[in-house]
């Protein structure tokens, strides 16, 4: 791959897909394909961490596989594949554990939020979540990592992990940074315009799901929350509702919020609550298009998970072997 620098991201196999996964975190990969060498795998066993269907989980990760196929990622230009195929993850998330303090996990805000939420199922897996995020990048030395803003706190317990061990052993990883976009990395819920847009909310209208059809989504922004200004205007304190939806427009239309304003001045939110209704279809149907293509063709699939996991285990088994040997283990070649 020459000089190529790494990336590496994914997400989890729980719950369809939002448009703040595409617009904080896909929508990046795209714009990276042909400038890095990129690996985007479906976070399968981080799903594991809250109780699934087995049979819908299955579902859920070949779903997830469309979406990054048919939102625009290259099978021939990065390394797709399952998370649960490349068992140099999980051979590292024990060795780092050993390296990680509980202290530190702690203070994962996420753990906190997942806990309050699964109260009847606060396991250690769901505690030592950034562990195995920590080898999932590191296990490809990965340089940058585009994620939205809700997974700066693991990025950085990554880093803090990987600087202990090579502290102790000498340069083993590569440092890892976050890419996390200026705009779209916090995506907010449409009915809760404070919180951020989430693939397991339990209010449908907060969120659009890329497989929202367009009756959907043009009721969904007609009931979404803004204030009694009418006025379109970008104010994320003061005017969260209006702000998020702007934010949204812009990132769909490559438009600034100046461009925006100007575009409704003297109009009100129904007719910009339409404009962002049809700019989100418009970008929506194409790419539920393929996604309904590639999913009647699960051969298809099959082929380039295949293939994403060799080439993933190509690059990750040496980086497994170099930290076993540096940790003591014997090396079975
Ligand atoms: P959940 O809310 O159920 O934990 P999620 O929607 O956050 O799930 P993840 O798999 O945790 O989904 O996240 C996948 C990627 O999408 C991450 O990079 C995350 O930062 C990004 N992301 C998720 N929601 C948003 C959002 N509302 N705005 C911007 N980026 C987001
Ligand atoms: N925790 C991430 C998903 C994830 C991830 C990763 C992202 C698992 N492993 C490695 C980037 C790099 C989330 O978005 N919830």
């Amino acid at each position: 791959m020459g000089n190529k620098k790494t990336i590496l991201s994914g997400i989890q196999a729980t719950g369809n897909l939002t448009l703040g996964n595409y617009l904080g975190a896909i929508k990046n990969w795209i714009k990276m394909q042909d400038e890095y060498d990129c690996y985007y795998m479906i976070a399968d066993l981080h799903s594991l961490t809250v109780r699934n269907d087995p049979e819908v989980l299955r579902k859920r990760a070949l779903q997830v596989l469309a979406i990054y196929v048919a939102a625009g990622l290259d099978p021939d230009k990065n390394t797709i594949f399952l998370q649960s195929h490349v068992d140099a993850h999980v051979k590292l998330n024990w060795i780092l554990n050993c390296y990680t303090y509980m202290g530190e996990l702690n203070r994962m805000t996420q753990f906190k939020d997942k806990s309050a939420k699964h109260a009847d199922n606060i396991n250690s897996g769901l505690f030592t979540y950034p562990v195995l995020m920590a080898a999932d990048i590191l296990v490809y030395n990965a340089d940058l990592v585009p994620v939205g803003e809700d997974q700066r706190q693991h990025l950085e317990i990554t880093r803090d992990i990987a600087e202990r061990f090579n502290s102790i052993y000498g340069e083993t990883f590569v440092i890892p940074e976050a890419f996390i976009g200026e705009q779209g990395a916090r995506i907010m819920g449409l009915q809760d315009p404070t919180a951020k847009m989430s693939k397991s909310a339990t209010n449908l209208n907060d969120v659009i799901f890329l497989n929202d059809n367009p009756e959907d989504i043009r009721k969904k922004l007609k009931k979404a929350v803004t204030d009694s200004e009418n006025c379109v205007h970008y104010d994320k304190e003061n005017k969260p509702g209006v702000s998020n939806l702007m934010t949204i427009y812009g990132l769909l239309e490559e438009k600034t919020m100046q461009e925006i304003e100007k575009e409704f001045v003297g109009k009100g939110y129904g007719d910009f609550k339409s404009a962002v209704a049809e700019a989100i279809v418009k970008k929506l149907q194409p790419l539920q298009q393929k996604y309904c293509e590639l999913l009647e063709n699960p051969k298809e699939l099959k082929t380039i998970y295949e293939k994403g996991a060799k080439k993933a285990a190509d690059r990750a088994d040496p980086i497994v072997k170099d930290v076993y040997q540096k940790v003591g283990l014997i090396v079975n070649e």
